[in-house]
């Protein structure tokens, strides 16, 4: 750790003040540039603590950065990990308020929900499949706070991975029966194609992520307990959206998952 309990409590004050008024900010490490990658997770589970502390319930975890499509879109190369808070959740078909966000753009996401708790260090993909409880597909709405969603890792780490809202869809699977690697994803813009991928494109299968974020958390000293929503980042590159817009991702074998920007 390089940053101290101030400066790590001041940071995640700030960068959440920009999430809760829709502001942008300059990436952290332009003031921070010795900030290190505990110091990035401290300064998300801050923020983590301040929703918590308002009553604000963890909904789930997220893996970010999974998929090459968007390593090359933000040009950076290291999966990362964050949470959703339950306030973030937006219905199925609903809609979502673009005065609330800053610069909006949507992922089309395998999420899985675990029956049993995953702890690694030593978590693979066999132990990921043993713990699913089953699959649902759901659509991700990130918001970079930071200004023309321009960051390095440790900057949108802090900034607890841009999470913002989320769309689950409405129809769940068991894992057995499924081939996530071969599961196709057609992302839809105004009922237009706008990008498609299989489950492969994350990390050669989306359960890798999973397995990743098990042994980051137990690397901590931390564990995906059972029951966890667990999102396994974007298949595709994000794409941007605005209030007008409508769209629709199908998920082959696990339905189809939409909402309205307004
Ligand atoms: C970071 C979050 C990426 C994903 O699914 O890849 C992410 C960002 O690109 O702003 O959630
Ligand atoms: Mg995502």
């Amino acid at each position: 750790m390089k940053l101290d309990a101030k400066t790590i409590a001041d940071l995640a004050a700030h960068l959440e003040d920009a999430e809760l008024k829709a502001q942008d900010v300059t990436k952290i490490t332009d003031d921070h540039p010795q900030m290190d990658w505990d110091d990035a997770y401290a300064i998300q589970d801050e923020i983590r603590r301040r929703k918590e502390a308002r009553g604000q319930r963890t909904a789930g975890l997220k893996a970010g950065l999974t998929s090459f499509a968007k390593m090359k879109q933000m040009g950076v190369e290291t999966p990362v990990f964050g949470f959703v808070s339950d306030y973030m959740a937006r219905p199925d078909g609903g809609e979502i308020k673009t005065s609330e966000l800053i610069h909006p753009k949507v992922e089309a996401e395998i999420c899985i929900v675990t029956k049993a708790p995953l702890r690694g260090p030593g978590c693979h993909v066999g132990a990921v499949l043993a713990a699913i409880d089953f699959v649902v597909p759901a659509v991700e709405i990130i918001d970079s706070r930071y200004r023309d969603f321009k960051f390095d890792l440790k900057s949108v780490v802090a900034d607890n991975t841009s999470a913002s809202r989320f769309v689950v869809g409405s129809r769940m699977r068991a894992v057995e029966g499924l081939d996530l690697r071969t599961l196709g994803v057609v992302l839809e813009k105004n009922g237009e194609i706008v990008a498609m991928a299989a489950g492969a494109a994350v990390l050669g299968n989306p359960l890798t992520a999973v397995a990743m974020l098990a042994n980051h958390l137990g690397a901590r000293g931390q564990e995906i307990p059972a029951g966890t929503f667990v999102m396994t980042g974007g298949v595709t590159e994000a794409i941007s959206v605005a209030a007008g817009d409508h769209v629709n991702v199908r998920f082959q074998d696990l339905g189809s998952v939409s909402m309205r920007f307004v």
